[in-house]
């Protein structure tokens, strides 16, 4: 009934192939240089929130690692045979390690060279030190060091809310806008009494680089914020990161509400959900939220979009019922209503966002491409509507949905999963129920699968110079599907406890944090020498020197970024332009923080 597509990798190569730039003004890149930030660092050095540093020859994670867990850094292969881990106070020796022999890596084409020092569990401040080489950032090893990682990328939500004032800092740096698309958004694409009526869409987060608002990502990303909760609400309920509070609601929960409040208004008087909220061509690369005057629109429902809201407002039903339970009913509510309309339609709906290209006084298409034409977050699959199956039933237990769910349950759970493989996430969240109906034989096939991908994870980590469970796979979004991992890990940690399952978290969080062919941290604010040019038109529009905080950047992609591809490990750059490997987008965040928050103390 519900069907499984594949689907894979070719998410990146879906948006070239329709000639769309996602990402940017559809028409081309818009590389340009934020003036404000100081020129002018001395040759082999890059500009940091700090001020420039030379890179590190020894790559680190440059947050830090847990005491308990694998503990490596990379370097560039030499003649030293040996490392040590130095007291970054008393710079030290406090071990002393055989460095690997050098390997060739082939995502990159350097040879590298391999320190471990995994038995060294004593918390503190270190760095890596090589004989002739050099040394790694420093690094702290202790049983918190994800704290901050959590909460900044939780602030990179915060940073992202739009319809509201938004003031934040990090350091001695201010970053704030006054409340933005308060017009959102115009009915005229809308059928019967949605298009006739005023709906405010006002609220919920921008989607990443560009302003716009969608149904599927925001559903997706919601997703992992409220398994996070489920998995680890007793360590995030000390996660506070909004400015002055957030009142009644821990903190997670309270951003994560803004988004669904948001996502309320998305839905239409029979039931359907709007695809998006959308400009008909992106707004330049520097304008900020507040001056971004284009119309934006609703776009017209989709099915995609419906099921993806079901989903997520069943789910958030039981996330938040203990905390709010009027809220949980609402919740419930709305998706009882979306899966009414999704019952009794009689196809498919797709966006058909293409009636809308923009045309000169003669008539003459000026955008074939333009952003709103393009099906952002649209996939032909209906694995949305199991995963819609799979909540609903979680909420009400009804046992047809759940006959239907076992029946269409995916057979294989992608080790790359992202917004267009929900039947992944439905998976999961049939695994993580506690529900005593389900047939033994459906969860040992659903077991099955999902330790299978686990362990193609592990391989894939063990076999990689930077611990990648995802390996080779470089494309657009690939760090934020190299982090999803690790709620694959961790679901099959869950159902078949293995330690190699365990040690391969980790190394996801290293490799985002630094330890990685760049040796720089990914995210934004945060680690050593992070991004300073995010495709992020908050960041570009203000003033500041460094980035709004907490923004995990896309990363490498050999497939379509602007850099070679032949090495595609080392097809980032941080520039702004390059919305291919350098934009920041909600869904990868998300990856972040739910990838973190499984390992608070
Ligand atoms: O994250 C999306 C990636 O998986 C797709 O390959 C790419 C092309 O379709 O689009 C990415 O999402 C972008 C979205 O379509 C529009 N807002 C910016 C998103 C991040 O680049
Ligand atoms: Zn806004």
């Amino acid at each position: 009934m519900f069907g499984r597509t594949s689907g894979l990798i070719g998410l990146a190569s879906l948006g070239l192939m329709l000639g769309c730039d996602p990402g940017s003004s559809p028409d081309a890149p818009q590389p340009y240089v934020n003036s404000t930030l100081p020129q002018g660092c001395a040759t082999g050095e890059l500009l940091s929130p700090t001020g420039c540093v030379a890179p590190k020859p020894v790559r680190v994670n440059s947050v830090g690692y847990l005491p308990e867990r694998m503990k490596l850094a990379t370097l560039r292969a030499s003649k030293a045979k040996t490392f040590d881990l130095l007291d970054a106070k008393t710079r030290k020796s406090v071990l002393s390690g055989k460095l690997t022999a050098s390997a060739l890596d082939p995502d990159t084409g350097e040879s590298l060279q391999r320190a471990d020092f995994s038995s060294f569990k004593t918390p503190g401040r270190y760095l890596v030190s090589v004989a002739g080489v050099g040394e790694s950032a420093e690094f702290a090893i202790g049983g918190a060091v994800y704290a901050e990682v959590a909460r900044l990328a939780m602030l990179g939500f915060y940073g992202q809310r739009c319809g509201s004032a938004v003031e934040l800092t990090l350091g001695s740096a201010k970053y704030a806008h006054a409340a933005c698309h308060l017009a959102d958004a115009s009915t005229e694409l809308l059928a019967g009494a949605d298009g006739k009526s005023k709906h405010s869409g006002v609220g919920g987060w921008h989607d990443a680089g560009d302003y716009g608002k969608y149904t599927a990502n925001a559903a997706f990303s919601l997703a992992f914020l409220l398994r996070a909760w489920e998995e680890s609400s007793a360590a995030l309920g000390g996660i506070k990161h909004i400015p002055g509070g957030a009142g009644k609601l821990p903190d997670w929960l309270a951003e994560a509400k803004v988004q669904l409040d948001q996502l309320f208004t998305m839905q239409l008087t029979d039931g359907s959900v709007s695809h998006q909220i959308g400009v008909e061509v992106f707004p330049a690369g520097d304008v900020t939220p507040t001056s971004d005057g284009d119309t934006r629109r609703f776009a017209p429902p989709s099915t995609v979009a419906t099921a993806d809201f079901v989903a997520i407002m069943a789910m958030a039903s039981r996330v938040y019922k203990p905390l709010d339970a009027a809220y949980a009913g609402k919740c419930l509510k709305a998706a009882e209503v979306a899966q009414a309309f999704l019952d009794g339609a009689a196809a498919p709906l797709r966006p058909k966002l293409d009636h809308l290209g923009r045309t000169d006084a003669s008539g003459k298409v000026l955008c074939s491409s333009c952003w709103f034409t393009h099906d952002a977050y649209f996939s032909e699959t209906q694995d949305d509507e199991l995963w819609a199956a799979v909540e609903l039933w979680r909420a009400n237990h009804d046992p047809k949905l759940l006959t239907r769910i076992e029946s269409s349950l995916p057979s294989s759970v992608s080790v790359n999963f992202d917004w267009a493989q929900v039947g992944d996430l439905a998976l999961l969240e049939y695994l993580s129920a506690s529900d005593p109906s389900r047939s033994p034989a459906a969860v040992t096939a659903a077991s099955d699968a999902l330790v299978a991908s686990a362990t193609t994870i592990v391989n894939n980590t063990k076999a990689s110079a930077y611990g990648r469970g995802i390996g080779a796979m470089y494309y657009w979004g690939s760090n934020g599907v190299l982090l999803r991992t690790v709620m694959i890990l961790r679901a099959a940690n869950a159902v078949r406890p293995t330690p190699d399952f365990v040690a391969a978290e980790s190394q996801q969080l290293d490799y985002v944090l630094g330890h990685n062919a760049f040796g720089r941290s990914m995210v934004t604010g945060l680690g050593f020498l992070p991004p300073m040019n995010p495709h992020h038109r908050p960041s570009s529009g203000d003033s500041i020197p460094a980035p709004w905080p907490g923004l995990l950047i896309g990363g490498p992609n050999g497939q379509d970024s602007s850099v070679s591809a032949s090495t595609p490990g080392l097809a980032w750059s941080d520039t702004v332009g390059d919305f291919r490997s350098n934009e920041v987008a909600i869904n990868w965040n998300a990856a972040l923080a739910y990838a973190a928050a499984g390992l608070l103390p």
